[in-house]
C-alpha cells in the first residue's frame, strides 16, 4: 500500500545524505508517521495542524475557521489524518490533489481550510528539509518587505482620525479606517471599549443594527475628516463588510473618489461574481473582495472579467499556498494584485504562510495586519517581524513559527462567534 500511494523516487532522501544503493526501497525517504490536531484559546480560538515525520522533522498548518472551529477539526481529524499516515510529505502537489479531487466533494470553507492547514504544513517540512524559508521555494523574493495596512476604528469620527494618527506614529504606511455610524448603536468592527476589535465574541452571535442610508452618509464624512488632516500621502482604506447592493455600493465608491482609496473591501457580497460590473460600471475607486473565498471558482469571473482590483483570498481559507500560487498566477495576467486577508483570526502560522507568498508572487498588492494578543504569540512564537510599515517573514527554514503545545493546553476552547448584522426593522442584512 505504502508503495502505491507512494510513486516516489522520494526526494528527500538525497538531502538527508543518503546514497543511491539506499534508494533501491521506497522506505528511503521521509514518511509521515503522525498528524495531530492542536485545538487552543489564547484570546480567541486556533485550531493547529502538527505533520510529524520519521526524521523528527515536523511542519505545522493554520485549519483555524472563525466560529466554525470545530467542523473543521472534525474533518481533519475524522477523515484526513488517516489518509495522511505513511504518506511522501515531500509530494505536495500530489497530496493536494489527493485530498481535493479525491474527496469527490470538492471546494467549501470546511474542506479548503482542512487541505490549506496540511499543505502548509507539508511546505513547513520542505523548507526545514531543505535548511531555507519557504518564500525561497516559491521562487525567492520579488521585494524586500511586505507592504502591511493596520487597522484604526473608533466610536466616532474624531476618535477614528486619533487611531489613524497613532498608527502613523507607529509606522504604518496604509492604514484601513472604519467609524461607528450616528444613530446606530454598535458596528462590526469598530470596538466599544477596547482599542483593537475582535471578530468573535464569546458565547452566542451578537447582533448589529444596520441602516445603510446612515452609513452611506456618513463615510464619506470620514474620509474627507482624515485627507484634510493627514493629508494625501497615507494609503487609507475601508471595508464595508458585504453590506450593500451593487447601486449602493457604485454610490460609496463614487462619493470616496476624492479622497482615493487605496481600496473599497467587501462593497457586495460575492456569490454573484457578476454583481461587481455594476460597481465596476460607475466607480474609479479600487475594489478588494475575496476574504471568504475558497477556491479559484469563487473568483474566476472576477479576475477574468478584471471587476476587481485587489484579491483577498488567502492561505488558510484558500486551499493552501499550492492553491493560492495558481489563483494569484491567473489573477495577475488581468492586473488583479492580491491583498491577503489577516487578520486575528488567521493564526501566526496562516500569517506566517502569508508573508512567504506575498514576498515571493509578482503582483502582491497589500497585505492586512492586525496584531495578536501576546497569549498568541507566545503560543505560536515566530520568525516575522514588523519594521517600518513592512512585514518580513524571516530567514528560519520553513515558515518560521513554533507551537508550544504546554502553554496552548492552558487555553482551551471557548465557543465564540462572529455577530449577525439586521437592518432596524429585524431583517437579516448580507452579512
Ligand atoms: O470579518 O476576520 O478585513 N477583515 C475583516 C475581518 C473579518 C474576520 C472574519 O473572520 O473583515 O474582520
Ligand atoms: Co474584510
Amino acid at each position: 500500500m505504502v508503495a502505491d500511494r507512494n510513486f516516489a523516487p522520494l526526494s528527500y532522501g538525497i538531502i538527508l545524505g543518503r546514497t543511491s544503493e539506499q534508494f533501491s526501497s521506497v522506505e528511503v525517504g521521509l514518511k509521515i508517521t503522525d498528524a495531530k490536531v492542536l485545538v487552543c484559546s489564547p484570546g480567541r480560538n486556533f485550531v493547529t495542524l502538527k505533520i510529524q515525520t520519521d526524521e523528527g522533522f515536523y511542519g505545522l498548518g493554520d485549519a483555524t475557521l472563525n466560529g466554525r472551529e470545530l467542523a473543521v477539526a472534525s474533518y481533519l481529524n475524522d477523515h484526513l489524518v488517516p489518509c495522511l499516515i505513511d504518506r511522501d510529505p515531500s509530494q505536495i502537489e500530489d497530496t493536494w490533489q489527493y485530498l481535493y479531487r479525491g474527496a469527490y466533494w470538492r471546494r467549501g470553507p470546511v474542506t479548503m481550510t482542512a487541505i490549506a492547514a496540511v499543505d502548509m504544513a507539508l511546505w513547513d517540512i520542505k523548507g526545514k528539509v531543505l535548511d531555507t524559508p519557504v518564500y525561497n521555494l516559491l521562487g525567492g523574493r520579488s521585494r524586500t518587505g511586505v507592504l502591511v495596512y493596520g487597522h484604526a476604528n473608533g466610536a466616532d469620527i474624531e476618535a477614528t482620525c486619533n487611531e489613524v494618527a497613532r498608527y502613523i506614529g507607529l509606522g504604518y504606511r496604509a492604514i484601513r479606517a472604519q467609524s461607528g455610524v450616528p444613530g446606530l448603536a454598535s458596528t462590526y468592527g469598530v470596538s466599544k471599549n477596547q482599542r483593537a476589535y475582535e471578530p468573535a465574541e464569546k458565547g452566542l452571535p451578537l447582533e448589529n443594527a444596520w441602516d445603510t442610508e446612515k452609513y452611506l452618509l456618513h463615510v464619506p464624512k470620514l474620509f474627507e475628516s482624515l485627507r484634510l488632516r493627514f493629508g494625501d500621502d497615507i494609503r487609507l482604506l475601508h471595508d464595508a463588510h458585504h453590506r450593500l447592493t451593487p447601486i449602493e455600493a457604485a454610490r460609496l465608491g463614487k462619493s470616496l473618489e476624492p479622497y482615493h482609496l487605496f481600496w473599497l473591501e467587501d462593497a457586495v457580497t460575492a456569490e454573484l461574481q457578476e454583481g461587481f460590473r455594476v460597481v465596476r460600471q460607475h466607480t474609479t475607486t479600487p475594489l478588494a473582495v475575496g476574504e471568504v473565498f475558497n477556491t479559484v471558482w469563487d473568483a474566476q469571473e472576477l479576475i477574468t472579467g478584471q471587476l476587481i482590483d485587489y484579491l483577498r483570498m488567502t492561505v488558510v481559507h484558500g486551499g493552501g499556498i499550492t492553491h493560492l500560487k495558481k489563483v494569484a498566477a491567473l489573477a495577475e495576467i488581468y492586473h488583479v494584485q492580491t491583498g491577503c486577508h489577516g487578520a486575528t483570526d488567521l493564526s501566526p502560522v496562516a500569517m506566517a504562510a502569508a508573508l512567504h507568498f506575498d514576498l515571493a508572487i509578482p503582483n502582491f498588492g497589500i497585505q492586512e495586519y492586525m496584531r495578536h494578543t501576546k497569549e498568541t504569540d507566545e503560543v505560536f512564537p515566530h520568525a516575522y517581524y514588523f519594521d517600518d510599515g513592512y512585514l518580513h517573514p524571516g530567514e528560519k527554514p520553513g515558515l518560521g513559527v513554533e507551537y508550544d503545545e504546554k502553554l496552548a493546553s492552558k487555553f482551551p476552547y471557548e465557543r465564540a462567534y462572529l455577530p449577525v448584522n439586521r437592518k432596524t426593522d429585524g431583517t437579516m442584512w448580507n452579512w
